[in-house]
């Protein structure tokens, strides 16, 4: 394939991008800077299909599931880091990265979850100081033989305690990132609890997680360590009729536990298959501090393929620039292709982010919302369909340029020699 890295091209090209969106009242400069600044928290489970360290198959029992078989995944921390850091050099701006709590390292022992200290993540820590990649951290309410009847909703309240203290246990591993790296680690918490089909009683499962996430968040902890979040979700595999942890439960939580400072994780793929979040952005955050956004893709029944380009991506990033509340965002990934080469799939995901990212800060905000409110809707709508077709394509590739990642599709030759020469070893 001909090379895309060719500066000259590149650079003649802005050039008469830079004129064209300055005729709109927009700096293409300004707007690379700022779209490289915005972190993106890369989630590690692409790089293992879900898996862990814990030595089990796969992922199991709990409202997702990864399918296909590509060759290749990482098998252990060593091999996860590796990837990553390849698929770093891949994906241009700021990069955050987010464990799950079975990716421990715990050598020969096997403590349980409930029994997880942020030692276990020692070998990590070190890499995030080394590497300058800030963590953040999930509790794994899943692929457990535990989570079979509900988590933190069982009614089996053996089952319910051991949860509660893995939530207790992964904030205090939160906390310790984000004293390792000197600003907060966002825990989020996502559980699978619902119900395949009609049940009968749908208050008491959700009594009970109100009850335990009083539990978990009761130990205090210093906020310049550790952000905590909850996960909304409408339907999963297994639990089409009913999840215990909705969008109005956590949201309801949320505001009403205004000073413990919880933020709302909306998924792009956790609602009705046509319902899009951007509209829900400025309505949550007139009340909750903090929105952290799963970038991922509904497809029919899987919330989690891989994050496009899409409208739908590229209006959330509208929406949140548009509001300039790219300060309370947390932007991460969450999907999980087995079927495809994993870092492709990394790569895919986190280079729409920033793509997205970087044409909504080129939008022309002050000419929208000037013909907004002197009442010119059609002018408002117009200029909303000019700017789609402005050069954004040259302005994109000098992001990649400057940032010193492949320029277009340059990226997949070094992901191939990847696969040759590092994927295709693991058997
Ligand atoms: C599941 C949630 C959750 C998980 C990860 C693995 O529907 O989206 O965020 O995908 O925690
Ligand atoms: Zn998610």
């Amino acid at each position: 394939m001909k090379t895309y890295q060719n500066k000259d091209a590149i650079e003649t090209a802005y050039g008469l991008a830079e004129a064209a969106y300055a005729n709109f009242g927009v700096s293409t400069g300004k707007a690379i800077k700022a779209a490289l600044a915005v972190p993106v928290s890369v989630h590690c489970w692409q790089g293992d299909d879900v898996t862990g360290f814990e030595g089990a198959k796969g992922l199991s029992g709990g409202g997702i599931l990864a399918t296909g078989n590509y060759p290749g995944r990482a098998r252990n921390g060593n091999e996860l880091r590796q990837d990553a850091e390849f698929a770093f050099g891949l994906i241009p701006g700021k990069k955050r990265f987010n464990l799950h709590s079975f990716y421990a390292e715990t050598g020969d022992k096997k403590p349980g979850r409930d029994e997880l200290e942020p030692e276990h993540f020692k070998t990590w820590m070190a890499w995030s100081r080394k590497k300058k990649i800030p963590l953040d951290f999930n509790p794994s309410f899943f692929s457990h033989p535990l989570a079979d009847e509900g988590t933190l909703s069982s009614a089996d309240p053996k089952a319910r305690r051991f949860w509660i203290r893995h939530g207790i246990a992964s904030r205090r591993i939160a906390a310790a990132f984000g004293a390792n790296q000197g600003s907060p680690a966002v825990n989020n918490i996502w559980i699978p609890d619902g119900s395949k089909d009609l049940p009968a009683d749908r208050l008491a499962p959700r009594q009970r997680l109100k009850d335990a996430l009083d539990e978990i968040l009761a130990l205090k902890l210093d906020p310049d360590t550790v952000t905590d979040a909850m996960e909304c979700k409408l339907f999963g595999i297994g639990s089409e009729a009913y999840v215990v942890g909705s969008h109005e439960f956590y949201l309801g939580y949320a505001v009403a536990n205004r000073a413990k400072r919880i933020k709302l994780c909306l998924d792009m793929g956790h609602f009705h298959p046509t319902e899009t979040i951007a509209d829900k952005i400025s309505a949550v955050l007139l009340f909750v501090p903090g929105v952290l956004i799963h970038f991922s893709r509904g497809l029919r029944w899987d919330s989690d393929h891989a994050a496009i380009y899409s409208d739908d991506l590229r209006e959330v990033c509208r929406e949140i620039f548009r509001q300039q509340a790219q300060g309370r965002i947390d932007f991460a990934l969450d999907f999980f292709d087995a079927s495809i080469n994993r870092i492709a799939a990394w790569t895919i995901g986190g280079r729409s982010i920033r793509k997205a990212m970087l044409e909504a800060i080129l939008e022309p905000r002050k000419l929208l919302v000037e013909a907004e409110n002197a009442g010119r809707r059609h002018e408002r709508l117009a200029l909303m369909e000019e700017y789609k077709t402005l050069p954004f394509a040259a302005v994109w590739d000098k992001l990649c340029l400057d940032a010193g990642v492949p320029v277009g599709p340059d990226w997949l030759a070094p992901v191939g020699v990847y696969e040759k020469t590092v994927l295709a070893m693991r058997k």
